[in-house]
């Protein structure tokens, strides 16, 4: 067998965090070749479900799990992590305004990315989901300046799976079936579905629609009154539906996101890495973009040509990026 792989799950004792702990242990992340060891990172008020958990990963008896550590010592628990999933973060409560929250959430990825820093892996690799999620890993990298800032991302995969599903729906395809998809810009409402380069089985997505809703001007309102709606809006959706907001989904997004980093994409799909300016995305902020994974790194996909359409909602959504950036350079935290 290889050596085990050090995973760090931060906010482990929330809902995201009890629903990841258990694919990763039961070897989705990193295949069925590799043993794990888990660290649970909590703040005192998560420790004790943290510590619930701890119990339940042991009664799953999982023949990769070599060890499970819960702490609320960040430096403790990123301490040779190859991996860090930096969940936790602090919800929107009554009366706070999204400055409040990205004050609140800045000063939280602020500690992370000194943590980091100091005890993680040569090799780490972070991926950031709490939320501001792109913001927080502009944060965490300019906090740590040892660690190059292509291995932080943020999480924009559970929008491409939304899209995705939802896509594949339309056209009658499988999942699989499709290549070329991706979501642009922020991972808030403001992030930008991107079908224009989608195949489904080899064929156009585009052409296929367009043969059922009467041509482009067809595929342009379903796009703007149907898809681009149910995608931005699917977080709430869920929460009506089950009465909390995604998690299990959510967990799966990650997997996802991991396990094509670490191991290579199969095609296209979405993540939220450092802008080097591609795409008129000004460098610096962390946005979505349709990669692929080599060899441990993302790679902004070439070949894209948004039309006005797209150009509008990425320049939105990029627009959105900036000022949160601008916020947080405000507080002086950046
Ligand atoms: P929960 O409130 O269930 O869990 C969050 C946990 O984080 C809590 O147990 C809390 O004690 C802990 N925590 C807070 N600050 C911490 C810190 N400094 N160090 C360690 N732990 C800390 O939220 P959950 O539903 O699990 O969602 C977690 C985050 O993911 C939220 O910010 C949420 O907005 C975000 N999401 C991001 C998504 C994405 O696609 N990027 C999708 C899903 C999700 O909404």
């Amino acid at each position: 067998a290889t050596r085990p792989v050090t995973i760090a799950i931060t906010g482990a004792g929330g809902q995201i965090g009890y629903a990841l702990a258990f694919r990763i242990a039961a070897g989705d992340l990193l295949g069925p070749e590799t043993r794990v060891r888990l660290r649970l990172l909590e703040i005192p008020q998560g420790v004790r479900a943290a510590e619930g958990t701890a119990l339940e990963l042991e009664d799953g008896a999982f023949p990769l799990l070599e060890a499970v550590d819960v702490t609320t010592d960040a430096e403790r628990g990123f301490d040779g992590v190859e991996h860090a999933l930096l969940v936790g973060a602090k919800p929107r409560g009554p009366g706070m305004t999204r400055a409040d929250l990205l004050g609140d959430n800045a000063a939280i990825f602020v500690a992370q990315g000194a943590a980091l820093n100091a005890a993680a892996d040569d090799a780490v690799r972070i991926t950031v989901v709490g939320n501001p999620a792109n913001t927080n890993a502009l944060i965490a990298s300019a906090h740590a300046p040892d660690i190059p800032a292509s291995r932080f991302s943020a999480l924009t995969r559970l929008d491409h799976n939304r899209g995705l599903a939802q896509l594949a729906n339309a056209v009658d395809a499988r999942v699989d079936e499709l290549d070329g998809f991706a979501v642009w810009g922020n991972h808030s409402a403001s992030m930008f579905p991107d079908v224009s380069r989608t195949t489904a089985r080899g064929d156009r997505v585009t052409g296929i629609l367009g043969a059922r809703l009467g041509g482009p001007d067809g595929v342009r309102e379903w796009l703007v009154d149907t898809f681009i709606p149910r995608v931005a809006n699917r977080g709430a959706e869920i929460i009506e539906a089950r009465g909390s907001s995604s998690a299990a989904s959510a967990a799966n997004a990650t997997i996802d996101h991991v396990r094509d980093w670490s191991l290579g994409s199969t095609g296209t799909t979405s993540a939220a890495v450092r802008s080097d300016g591609a795409y008129g995305i000004p460098a610096g902020v962390f946005a979505s973009f349709p990669v692929h994974a080599i060899d441990g790194e993302w790679v902004v996909q070439e070949g894209f040509e948004p039309d006005a359409f797209a150009r509008d909602r990425i320049d939105a959504s990029a627009a959105e990026l900036v000022a949160e950036r601008d916020a947080v350079r405000a507080l002086g935290l950046l």
